[in-house]
């Protein structure tokens, strides 16, 4: 695919900056994962720069009520980031300017709305660009000051995981021009997280390995294996000993039945950040972290470069990590098969996307999407994940799990490796059924 950034792509942008410019007063409406607030973060200092009001509001997604909220707003002028491609008929209804930067599927005949989508342009959003990415690049049309704003874009990058295969499409275009300018640098990956072993070998779940991830012995064990003092951190290490941790890994997650390909891509490089002490991917827990547990707020700030905001998203952070942990230990052993799918209930709302990812990756069967749902009041909220190779096979996970929400009176889309769906809760069994059939389906067509 050509990485070059489309000129027709830089027009829309230019048309899309003059549109704010023309405004004092801008409502952001982002989505409240990684790549969502880090978006967000970009449009807020965009807009301070620019001398603009604002107001910003996260959402857990777009639906129905949220879009009501966008509706309703007073703003004539509003931005919607990493959502909005599945409700483009609704926002284009709005008597306001509304600019929507998604990267998600969605065509829809619109008049006035300003859609900014890599997918318009012939790049794949999946991979080649996404909301952050999408951001940055308005922000860059509104100035050629704001591209220290980069370094946020990486964090939506890698919290998106575009560029666990290498950057392509504007992603591209944006390390070139970030590296040019000294704000983001390439390193090398490693199958040893970062930071202090005996905590963050005790806290990974990327990867998460069975017997050492929540396991204080383990952990020892496993660092007397390879020789190693327990209080050393990944940046003590000597090569041999890197080496030597790192072959010990591999062979622990082989022996959880972990693919090449997900080896492949835990050792994706890391994105070094000019201006800040950790790295692309460490922003991305963070803000994971902060917006899951409903702080999206104190991750925006700690983006925007308050302190105090810094310090409480860390210790959210943890907090955060941990609880995960504990849920994906728990999910290694309750995780329940269809002929077609395999699937669980998560008691706890807000991270059932991340332990899909996590249980596809090691825990779950490599050969069948992994589906989690959690039953709250109201609402029944599906994620779904699977792999390169699932995808090959045949299944589009945003067409199955649509159909199936549909069918029990929800809604649902996304993208054919990830794809979220709510419906009225009661349905479980009927959507799952559904949703069964349906992948069965896509991958006997094939
Ligand atoms: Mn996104």
């Amino acid at each position: 695919m050509d990485d070059d950034v489309p000129p027709k792509l830089f027009s829309r942008l230019s048309s899309a900056a003059d549109v704010v410019r023309a405004h004092d007063n801008v409502h952001i409406y982002s989505h409240h994962d990684a790549d969502g607030i880090s978006a967000a973060v970009i449009l807020a200092k965009t807009m301070m720069r620019a001398g603009k009001g604002f107001k910003l509001t996260l959402f857990n997604s777009l639906n129905n009520d949220t879009v009501d909220e966008v509706r309703n707003c007073s703003a004539k002028c509003i931005i919607i980031a990493d959502m909005g491609a599945s409700y483009l008929m609704e926002l284009d209804e709005i008597d306001a300017d509304v600019i929507v930067l998604d990267h998600h599927k969605g065509e829809a005949g619109i008049a006035r709305l300003h859609y900014i989508n890599p997918h318009s342009f012939g790049i794949d959003g999946m991979s080649g660009g996404c909301g952050a990415s999408m951001a940055m690049l308005f922000s860059a049309a509104m100035s050629d000051e704001n591209w220290d704003l980069v370094q946020m874009a990486f964090a939506g990058v890698v919290g998106d995981k575009q560029h666990i295969k290498g950057l392509s499409g504007v992603n591209v275009y944006l390390f070139e021009e970030g590296n040019k300018r000294g704000y983001v640098t390439k390193a090398d990956g490693s199958l040893i997280p970062s930071g202090q072993l005996m905590s963050s070998l005790f806290l990974t779940t990327e990867p998460y390995i069975r017997g050492v991830s929540g396991d204080v012995d383990g952990v020892s064990a496993l660092l007397d294996d390879a020789n190693i003092d327990a209080s050393k951190s990944f940046s003590d290490l000597t090569d041999a000993e890197k080496r030597k941790l790192s072959s010990l890994i591999t062979a622990r997650l082989l022996g959880q039945g972990v693919t090449a390909e997900t080896m492949d891509e835990l050792v994706s490089n890391r994105y070094i950040l000019r201006n800040w002490n950790i790295d692309a991917e460490e922003f991305a827990y963070l803000f994971n972290s902060c917006g899951r547990s409903g702080a999206g707020g104190i991750g925006i700030g700690s983006g925007l470069g308050d302190k105090k905001c810094m310090s409480e998203a860390m210790i959210i952070n943890e907090a955060s990590r941990k609880q995960v942990l504990s849920a994906v230990k728990d999910l290694d052993s309750k995780l329940e098969q269809m002929e077609n799918i395999q699937f669980f209930e998560n008691s706890e709302s807000g991270f059932t996307g991340i332990l899909c990812e996590i249980a596809m990756r090691f825990i779950g069967d490599k050969n069948k999407p992994i589906i989690g749902y959690n039953v709250t009041e109201g609402k029944t909220k599906v994620s779904s994940r699977c792999t390169h190779h699932i995808l090959d096979r045949g299944v589009d996970l945003s067409v199955a799990m649509k159909t199936s929400a549909e069918k029990v009176g929800g809604g649902g889309g996304g993208h054919r490796i990830a794809s979220g769906a709510w419906f009225p809760p009661g349905n479980e069994k009927e959507f799952l059924k559904t949703l069964d059939d349906i992948i069965g389906t896509q991958i006997s067509a094939r």
